[in-house]
């Protein structure tokens, strides 16, 4: 039975969990929610989904939401590596540092959106809240802390962290924030990130769409 995953490509969460699934090797169905437009309030969505959000999955009979908890179910029933798994590892002190950025990625990204200010700027007036770029720089301290004790957000290994701590960190690309002079580690972290052979098919159509839309709409709102 194949995978459904619901979806829609310009959400973050969700390309984070695509992620998942590229890097696992796994087929899955794409089935497209568009919550721009309030599919995810439909009562057939609802049925399956009572929280009415995006990404959610369908595997066989069972099904899960909130795109942390989608990836780590992923990679619990679908990781197998020479004995090991990586990326979710099973060892305690290492999943402890993965379950950690995944956690911390719920907040940085929170963090990231209310100075890109996304949700504002399609549906409403908005524009970027410049006055929020010390907390984005903020963001990024702690992300060049962490980045300069390993190489990936977790230890030596990529991790499902990444995909979910790297999300919050290229919304920054939005409102082309190029401000990275000061984290040199973060800078070769996403660049890894995006090296990655699956990182264009889960991710950059997806993006120019999101960039495109969001300056369009800052451009119209700078008019009014
Ligand atoms: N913490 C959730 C956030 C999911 C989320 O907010 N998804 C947005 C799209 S990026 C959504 O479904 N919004 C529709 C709504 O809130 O009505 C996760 O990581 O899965």
């Amino acid at each position: 039975m194949v995978l459904q995953l619901y979806m829609l490509n310009l959400s973050p969460p969700c390309r984070a969990v695509i992620m998942t699934l590229k890097a696992l090797g796994l087929e899955f169905e794409e089935k497209t929610i568009d919550v721009v437009i309030g599919d995810q309030l439909t009562p057939e969505y609802l049925a399956l989904n009572p929280r009415g959000k995006v990404p959610f999955l369908k595997d066989g009979d069972f099904l899960i939401g909130e795109s942390r908890a989608i990836s780590c179910y992923l990679c619990n029933k679908y990781e197998k590596k020479n004995g090991g798994n990586v990326l979710f590892p099973t060892d305690p002190e290492q999943r402890g540092m993965v379950d950690q950025f995944l956690y911390i990625s719920e907040d940085t990204y929170d963090r990231i959106e209310s100075y890109v200010n996304f949700i504002d700027v399609f549906f409403g007036n908005g524009t970027t809240k410049d006055d929020k770029i010390p907390e984005a720089k903020k963001v990024l301290d702690l992300y060049e802390k962490y980045l300069s004790k390993s190489t990936f957000i977790a230890g030596e290994n990529l991790t499902i962290a990444d995909f979910h701590m790297s999300s919050s960190l290229l919304l920054l690309d939005l409102s082309d924030y190029n401000d990275f002079g000061d984290y040199p580690k973060t800078s070769a972290w996403l660049a890894k990130i995006k090296a990655l052979p699956y990182f264009d098919a889960c991710n950059k159509e997806a993006m120019a769409m999101f960039k495109y839309g969001y300056q369009e709409a800052v451009k119209k709102h700078s008019k009014c």
